[in-house]
């Protein structure tokens, strides 16, 4: 159980406490004020001599918030919200000192703080079951439980130039701005980065030196702050409802409770993206402009444009040509990298006493005595500022050395690689040692407080849970934190991170691993994984307590990929009546209306509404409806005859207009989608026949059709998968068309109901079991069903063309895919077999929704033009994604030849 006495040293060198927290900034101070709350002893050991954490190390001149402060508050206590005024919108780091001051006051936190205190080691006593802390000042420390509240930006980097040594003037890093103040009056500066801490001081620092010089390595995206009082909506929005608007912000994307715009820049017209965009910027803030640029941010296309107008205000507000060419960020894409806010920032260059050195040109070769030496030019200073930054989200952790877990384990080992987690909270192997905002949670992409309140609820409440319980221990297990990683890789994947060198991967500094650490899923479905693991059974993790207690409960807490979450998620909410109880005909009508919702699909070179005949040909129906979709080079392409999903009696040649469009671009190829006959007003075989037919037809007015000689490709989805296998069988045995490939994106292939897939899969993943029962008894009588032409895993499998057989991991149909793509391999066939991790029936399709589906429709295009005997293409259609995409090596495998 944990100790619930009061604080106390029980030997002269030892202090004996439940819980110690390291830091005593937003995090430190509103978990000691929840611990002593939750009737736990604790101490805060902070290495400063006040609290306020960063905001107490970060003093230099134009340090200010750049989350409105209204939403940069504490929302614990509502009298202590009504108890502080913000006298900005954006307010200064003396005010934000101040009202963390006020906090400490107001809850008497102080005299649980050990000031000029910092941890030199921590180490795991397997026996007791509790931390032991040394510390650089007076007693260590017993704990049972041992909180890193340190920050995510709290250990500067060093300055990894040569020479610094040697420099006779003054030196000043930005997160260490002394206490009382520097004078720059009348001296020559130089400043080197421009980061938000660079960005924020030049303006200041331009102000009093007689000269600034500014050394920039990489120019950011930056776009004004208009800081002032707070705006009025924002404020008029929290005052309506003080506890709505918190919150929303707690279930927001990043902690502010703001709508995000899903249209991707290149959706719009030339003038509504302007508009947007204009719009964004006038607000000043932040979080606006990255929630309506939010789809812009996983877009390569979108965010190309949306940069576009950022650079163009660079230019409009920069003199000088060459220091716009500086300043102007190319090497980036928007949000890949903190943009910043900023006040004066580019009119600073219009002044005569400052100078922009661009370091992309001639970078720095040395500190000297006198100033600093690029490899073109001395520039003699009195002053350097360092804005180099931080060792950012794992620095200030690592700086307690060794944190010893269990067996001895040092952290700093456990995460050469990178930091490993569980939630951004916890580490396995390390039991009771919990993080506030650790990597691998949203911290730096969200509103701080919004996640430390966040954090230290979760934290305390789990220690309150356990007490109750009666377990001393807590620790993640390795299945859920490898679970996590996947994770946590699936949402960077969404992301443009990937594409830029910068501190939230730990290329900022020399010889770090390198990986997306913040959790970039958003703050709100993060608390909803993390309430889940609760909920769940305390899922991904072990309790353990006197006389052999335990309780595990092992797991991964999400196996969905993020963006299938959230379209599952979102249909959960909707609470739509199964789809077989609209009946056939309010089915169609319904898919009709959804599709109609879905965002344009990119362009391609050109789209033909045509007809052709089916079946029947001299049958009433008239002939069969079809779309081609040609690509924008110039032609004769390989033809690739396409047969759209819907259980054989919904969707029609255009239903999968997104899918085929985005395959299009990707092979180069014409797709060409066949609108086929459906039941229950045709019954089987019709689909069948009727997409034979249109086979052969096309085959023969392939030419006509700007179609290249020679085979054609078949491909389809769901039961358009199940149709392009059949019309194979069919060519095969009926002499003809010849086919040279076959794409089976999570076919149907056999009647048989009971492979697990249907079970486990059976609800919650939008293709029902049930929903597949109505299919296949308004297709196909039962004694029918053993027909190959509607179970081709029935049917003969030798001799059929190449195969790419792509199957969801939460769909009914997953096993009989993979039974078909066996037994392919075994007749002979060569087949290639993507078993898509986390993914639903409707992922591939489903294109510009759920992007993770981009990897899988690469690997799709690639296999039909190996299958046309093309050679493999880049650039058109590879929009979201990226070669160094992150598809983990079991997602893909390839069945034996
Ligand atoms: O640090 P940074 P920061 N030689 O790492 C350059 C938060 N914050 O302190 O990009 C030459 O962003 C480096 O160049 P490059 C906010 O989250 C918030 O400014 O690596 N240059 C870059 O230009 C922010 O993102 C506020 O090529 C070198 C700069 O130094 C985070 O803190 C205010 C170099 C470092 O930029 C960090 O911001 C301030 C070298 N050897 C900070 N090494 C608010 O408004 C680095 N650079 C709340």
């Amino acid at each position: 159980m944990l100790e619930a006495s009061a604080s106390k040293t029980i030997s002269t060198d030892v202090q004996h406490v439940d819980v110690a927290v390291v830091g005593a900034g937003f995090a430190g101070l509103y978990l000691l004020h929840r611990l002593r709350r939750a009737g736990l002893t604790a101490v805060a050991l902070e290495s400063a001599d006040d609290v306020g954490g960063t905001w107490y190390w970060n003093r230099y001149p134009g340090a200010r918030c750049d989350i409105q402060t209204s939403d940069y508050s504490y929302t614990f206590d509502p009298e202590l919200e009504s108890a502080w005024q913000w006298s900005e919108k954006y307010a200064t780091q003396p005010e934000i000192l101040r009202y963390l001051g006020f906090v400490a006051d107001r809850y008497e936190l102080r005299r649980d703080i050990r000031f000029g205190t910092q941890v030199a080691t921590a180490t795991w006593d397997e026996a007791a079951q509790r931390w032991l802390l040394t510390t650089s000042n007076g007693a260590p420390v017993s704990c049972r439980h041992y909180i890193m509240a340190s920050g995510c930006l709290s250990s500067p980097k060093p300055p990894e130039i040569e020479g610094v040594d040697d420099f006779k003037g003054k030196i000043y890093f930005t997160g260490r701005w002394p206490r009382e103040g520097v004078k720059l009056d009348g001296k020559r500066v130089a400043i080197i980065g421009t980061g938000s801490s660079g960005i924020q001081a030049i303006p200041m620092i331009a102000e009093k030196a007689v000269h600034l010089t500014v050394f920039q390595r990489t120019p950011n995206f930056a776009f004004p702050a208009h800081n002032g009082p707070s705006p009025v909506d924002r404020v008029a929005l929290l005052e309506k409802d003080r506890n709505d608007y918190r919150e929303q912000a707690r279930w927001s994307l990043a902690g502010v409770p703001l709508p995000r715009a899903t249209e991707v820049s290149w959706q719009l017209t030339d003038a509504d993206r302007r508009e947007r965009f204009e719009k964004a910027l006038a607000a000043g803030d932040l979080v606006v402009m990255l929630t309506q640029l939010w789809a812009d941010q996983g877009d390569v296309e979108g965010n190309a444009l949306a940069a576009d107008l950022l650079r163009e205000r660079i230019q409009s507000i920069v003199k000088d040509p060459e220091t716009v060419k500086a300043l102007t960020p190319h090497d980036h894409p928007f949000g890949s990298k903190r943009p910043c806010l900023e006040t004066n920032y580019y009119t600073t260059y219009n002044r005569p006493n400052v100078t922009l050195v661009n370091l992309r040109q001639e970078p720095i070769k040395s500190i000297t005595a006198s100033g600093i030496k690029t490899d073109r030019r001395t520039f003699d200073v009195d002053v350097i500022v360092f804005a180099t930054g931080f060792d950012a989200m794992t620095g200030a952790i690592t700086a307690v050395h060794p944190i010893a877990g269990r067996d001895g384990k040092s952290l700093s080992d456990v995460w050469a690689n990178g930091p490993q987690t569980y939630l951004g909270l916890t580490v396995a192997g390390f039991p009771n040692l919990f993080m506030i905002t650790g990597p691998g949670s949203p911290s730096v992409l969200s509103n701080m407080v919004v996640s430390i309140e966040q954090h230290a609820d979760w934290v305390v409440d789990r220690l309150i849970a356990m007490r109750e319980a009666g377990f001393t221990a807590i620790e993640a297990t390795e299945t859920a934190q490898a679970g996590w990683a996947r994770h946590m890789a699936d949402c960077s994947a969404l992301t443009l991170h990937r594409l830029a060198n910068t501190w939230y991967t730990g290329a900022n500094v020399p010889g770090k691993a390198q990986g997306v650490m913040p959790y970039t899923g958003g703050v709100g479905p993060y608390r909803t994984i993390c309430n889940e693991a609760v909920s769940r059974g305390m899922l991904g993790f072990k309790l353990t307590g006197p006389n052999g207690a335990e309780q595990c409960n092992d797991g991964e807490i999400v196996r969905l990929q993020p963006d299938v979450r959230l379209v599952l998620n979102m249909l959960a909410d909707m609470n739509l009546p199964p789809l077989e109880s609209f009946g056939a005909q309010g089915a169609r009508d319904f898919v009709a209306q959804f599709n109609a919702t879905r965002p344009a699909g990119r362009p391609v070179g050109e789209i033909i509404d045509g007809t052709l005949p089916g079946a029947n040909l001299a049958g009433s129906d008239g002939p069969l409806p079809y779309r081609l979709y040609r690509p924008a080079t110039p032609g004769p392409h390989p033809i690739v005859v396409y047969f759209h999903g819907g259980g054989w009696v919904l969707g029609d040649e255009q239903s999968d207009d997104p899918f085929c469009r985005d395959m299009c671009r990707r092979t180069g190829m014409i797709f060409l989608s066949v609108g086929y006959r459906h039941a229950p007003e045709h019954r089987f075989p019709t689909a069948a026949e009727d997409s034979y037919a249109a086979l052969r037809w096309i085959a023969e007015h392939a030419a006509e059709l700007g179609g290249r000689p020679g085979p054609l490709l078949v491909a389809g989805w769901s039961a358009g998968g199940n149709i392009a296998t059949v019309t194979c069988q069919l060519a095969r045995d009926r002499g003809g068309p010849q086919i040279a490939g076959q794409l089976l994106v999570c076919p149907v292939t056999d009647s048989t109901f009971d492979r697990p897939s249907y079970n486990e899969n059976a609800t919650g993943y939008f293709l029902t079991r049930s929903l597949m029962y109505w299919f296949w008894d308004l297709y196909c009588s039962p004694a029918d069903r053993a027909d190959p032409r509607v179970s081709p895993l029935r049917g003969k499998l030798e001799g059929l063309p190449p195969a790419f057989v792509a199957t969801c991991e939460f769909d009914p149909l997953r096993d009989e895919g993979i039974a078909y793509a066996e037994a392919l391999a075994a007749a002979g066939v060569p087949v290639e077999q993507l078993q898509a991790r986390g993914h639903f029936h409707s992922s591939f399709t489903m294109v510009d929704v759920v992007l993770t589906g981009v990897d899988g429709r690469v690997k799709m295009a690639e296999a039909l033009r190996r299958f046309a005997g093309l050679p493999q293409k880049t650039g058109e259609g590879d929009e979201g994604a990226s070669p160094s995409r992150n598809v983990l090596p079991q997602e893909v495998t390839a069945a034996a030849e």
